[in-house]
């Protein structure tokens, strides 16, 4: 064995011989309970940076730790390899998209082989790959067979920047997530799926995600935001229409004062057509119009609005109310009218106070009485119902059922359930994504392009130049293509497909990546689905998430999958952190994960990110930290060295009733650091702690050493052997290196996980520790089988005990055995 630990030749070497051996191929197999493990898979923007490798060492550890307690483990991985960048390379620097992803995801790959990750390469997939998004769009016809993709002109976000619509969940404080542009309102005809179909269902399994963090769901359960309330209808005679309203109030209905609606209401230009009103509302439409969402629903911004002339009635009380326009009220959301109710709710409130509309208290609080005099603000919670005819004297709570019901008999309104989810529009005017496969026929209209033409593949040569929406219409050999339908001339979608589609099923396809009849195996994918552990940053949150688990439910609906939901369990890794600042190349503070490799091996970055930091937390780059970590593998290289003639020449096992003190104490320090270990990694995800014991250890054994001469073979033999499984899952090549040295056959990532051994934790002696009036006095060391009893006298026996107490009286005595004695005295 090489008395210096040089990690290039170790790590080069295991590299190439798990390669070659196929280590970490996985199948089906029915006999092994299966574990999936999955960080989400990463974008080939060229090189690895040091986010990519904190969150594939995390999933790394749980992969090589589950596989070694016996599970049969799937780990792959993959490239989320469509979207903008491929295609500003195109524009700017005249790079084809494809060849510029293909090289990216060539040295991405080649990097993450250098951190001795045990994916299982025969199922990498790319999605930029026909292959892949030949199901990428089978999944869409089959979303559009189920009526769940569908295309319709909308106000939709608009990215001046990146030149393409985008999701609601792609617009963040109303700025591009991509580019941070500020985002535009555009009337555009656009492809849509229907996710609110499913924001029931997206809502209440929820609850079944036990193993997710709560703050993702709260965030999820936010933006699907369910409201119940009521709706029900104003009749406006001027126009003879109804104006639908909803309100989660309906029990302050008696205190409507006034209707307002939103500027881009289609009653608003009726109503004051012909009024003396009639132009400025228009003005007034026009500019709010060109405000942003996040403008008009600020909580700062200033609440305005005009009067229509013209006035609606009441349908409680038959009286007129004053029809109004004003910028808080979204067209998109409830019926994009809301009935004004001053008394009750602080918007209307302002509104009512700046325009001096009537204020009408018709809740009370209970037990004491508002008066409009002194009101400062809405009273908005629940109470009492006063001037509200029948209904008052109720409850709200109670109120609100009746009159809903009063509602539904007069057949002017119902209770309602409203969602702040929106449909996911999902076609993109970009490039580098995949086609939607619809034709459009004069004769037939829209046609599907039939499954087994697909993939609708992406032509090479466009030109970027042509400042059209989308540039796949430039390209004429893709636009002009027969109808499937009736043979003649037609034209094909040119939108390509938001690249979170291709992301929503990527874990389905891994289950059999090389399926050539469907998207995926039904059987494979029901063997290994959910996906047990997921790891990845909180950025996705809504996004990824909330979209992959659409996906799943779709799916399974389809029978193409039996599970409900994607992800059992979710680990959102924290951010790497330098200098106070994330790690990033506009704050030129990165640290390049090839450097740190080059210089201390792989083994040594794993390790330091591992240990710097709980998983979920932030994590500061320390380059000492990092040199203390390489410090501590070669430290333990030293140690086995130091007994690899004593386990390749000795014994396997030893006699536990001959142990010497020190014996005894390094057996203990082995077991207990295998207890920890493994609650560590299994159960808390805490590897920082994890790695610490395997350092206590280390220490330990080397506290051993010098201690004793002649140590029995057998004992170090278990030590060292379970030492180096310990650390395999951490540092995989010194791992499989130290275990080759020490003559053991096969691959250490095969063994079995180390169990402990609950004797060999329990010690002979403890330390207990002695208080008066709860202040620590003095010590004691007892033999760890003395009773309650005996160790209270033991305690009161001590001098320095009977010394402090001697003239005062003992009211009580607690013992907490094998930890303290406290002596309560007066
Ligand atoms: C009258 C009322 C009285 C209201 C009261 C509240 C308190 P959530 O829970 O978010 O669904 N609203 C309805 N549609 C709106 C729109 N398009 N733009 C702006 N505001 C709208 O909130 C529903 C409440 O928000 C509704 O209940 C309505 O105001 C308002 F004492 O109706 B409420
Ligand atoms: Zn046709």
């Amino acid at each position: 064995m090489n008395e210096k630990y040089v990690p290039a030749e170790v790590e080069s070497k295991w590299q190439r011989i798990w390669e070659e051996q196929k280590a970490y191929e996985t199948k089906l197999d029915r006999q092994r309970p299966e574990y999936y493990v999955l960080e989400m898979f990463p974008y080939p923007s060229g090189n690895l940076h040091m986010g990519h490798v904190r969150n594939y060492s995390i999933g790394d550890v749980i992969a090589r730790f589950k596989s070694m307690q016996g599970y049969n483990v799937l780990h792959p991985m993959g490239w989320d390899s469509f979207g903008m960048p491929a295609e500003n390379a195109a524009i700017k620097h005249g790079l084809k998209s494809d060849k510029w992803t293909w090289d990216n995801i060539a040295n991405m790959r080649r990097q993450q082989k250098t951190l001795g990750l045990s994916y299982d390469w025969d199922r990498e997939v790319a999605t930029c790959h026909p292959d892949y998004y030949r199901w990428t769009q089978w999944l869409f016809l089959l979303f559009y067979e189920k009526g769940l993709a569908y295309k319709k002109k909308a106000a939709v976000n608009w990215c001046e920047e990146c030149n393409t619509v985008l999701a609601n969940e792609q617009v963040v404080d109303g700025h591009c997530w991509r580019c941070d542009s500020v985002v535009v309102k555009k009337e555009l005809e656009q492809w849509f799926f229907k996710i609110t179909d499913y924001a029931d269902r997206l809502l209440a399994d929820l609850s079944e995600l036990k193993g997710w963090p709560d703050r993702v769901k709260t965030m999820q359960e936010n933006w699907i935001g369910k409201s119940t309330g009521a709706e029900f209808s104003f009749d406006a005679p001027e126009i003879h229409e109804k104006i639908p309203v909803y309100t989660t109030r309906v029990d302050t209905v008696y205190g409507v004062s006034y209707i307002v609606l939103a500027p881009e209401h289609p009653f608003v230009e009726r109503l004051i057509a012909g009024k003396e009103q009639e132009a400025a509302v228009k003005d007034f439409v026009a500019k709010v119009r060109g405000l942003s969402e996040v403008s008009r629903t600020s909580g700062d911004t200033e609440k305005e609005g005009l009067f229509t002339g013209a006035y609606a009635i009441h349908p409680f009380t038959g009286k007129r109310v004053p029809i109004w326009v004003a910028n808080y009220v979204l067209f998109e959301y409830g019926t994009g009218a809301v009935m004004g109710v001053p008394a009750h709710d602080e918007r209307d409130f302002m509104f009512a106070k700046k325009y001096d509309l009537p204020i009408q208290i018709v809740v009370q609080p209970q037990g004491k009485e508002l008066s409009l005099d002194s009101m400062t603000d809405a009273y908005h919670e629940d109470g009492i119902l006063v001037n509200s005819g029948e209904f008052s004297s109720m409850t709200s709570e109670d109120a609100r059922t009746a009159i809903a019901k009063w509602l539904e008999e007069k057949g002017i309104g119902s209770g309602r359930t409203n969602y702040r989810l929106r449909d996911w529009l999902i076609s993109r005017q970009r490039y580098w994504g995949a086609p939607i496969p619809i034709i459009y026929c004069p004769h037939c209209g829209v046609v599907p392009v039939p499954k087994d033409q697909l993939p609708v593949r992406l032509p090479e040569n466009v030109d970027f130049n042509q400042g059209a929406v989308s540039p796949l219409a430039t390209v004429e050999e893709f636009v002009n293509c027969t109808c499937p339908k009736c043979g003649g001339k037609a034209r094909r979608e040119t939108d390509t497909m938001d690249t979170f589609i291709c992301s929503s099923w990527y874990y389905f396809r891994y289950t059999s990546p090389h399926c050539e009849v469907a998207p995926f195996d039904s059987s494979q994918a029901n063997y290994w689905a959910p996906v047990d552990q997921y790891i990845g940053g909180i950025e996705h949150a809504i996004l990824h998430l909330l979209y992959s688990r659409f996906f799943t439910k779709v799916l399974a609906d389809a029978g193409l999958v039996n599970v409900n939901e994607p992800f059992k369990n979710l680990l959102t890794q924290g951010m790497v952190i330098k200098d106070g600042s994330k790690m990033s190349k506009s704050k030129g503070n990165v640290v390049s994960p090839e450097e740190i490799v080059n210089k201390f091996g792989a083994d040594t970055a794993r390790l330091f990110i591992l240990f710097a930091a709980p998983p979920e937390r932030d994590l500061e780059w320390n380059d000492q930290a990092v040199e203390g970590s390489h410090r501590f593998l070669n430290r333990l290289w030293r140690i086995v060295y130091h007994y690899v003639d004593t386990i390749r020449g000795g014994e396997t096992s030893y006699d536990t009733v001959s142990l010497t003190k020190a014996d005894k104490e390094l057996r203990r320090a082995l077991h207990l650091s295998i207890k920890k270990v493994t609650d560590d990694i299994g159960e808390r995800r805490n590897f920082n702690t994890a790695i610490s014991s395997i350092m206590e250890l280390v220490n330990a054994l080397y506290l051993f050493k010098d201690q004793e001469d002649q140590p029995k073979s057998g004992l170090i033999y278990e030590v060292l052997t379970s030492l180096v499984k310990l650390i395999a899952p951490f540092a995989p090549h010194i791992a499989e290196e130290l275990w080759s040295e020490m003559g053991q056959e096969g691959s250490v990532h095969k063994q079995k996980w180390p169990k402990y051994d609950p004797d060999a934790i329990e010690q002979d002696e403890l330390e207990i520790v002695l208080q008066i009036n709860g202040k620590v006095r003095d010590k004691l060391i007892v033999p760890a089988s003395l009773d309650k009893v005996a160790l209270e006298a033991a305690a009161l026996k001590q001098d320095k005990v009977k010394n402090l107490i001697a003239d005062k009286k003992v009211v009580k005595v607690i013992c907490v055995p094998h930890k303290l004695v406290n002596i309560v005295v007066k």
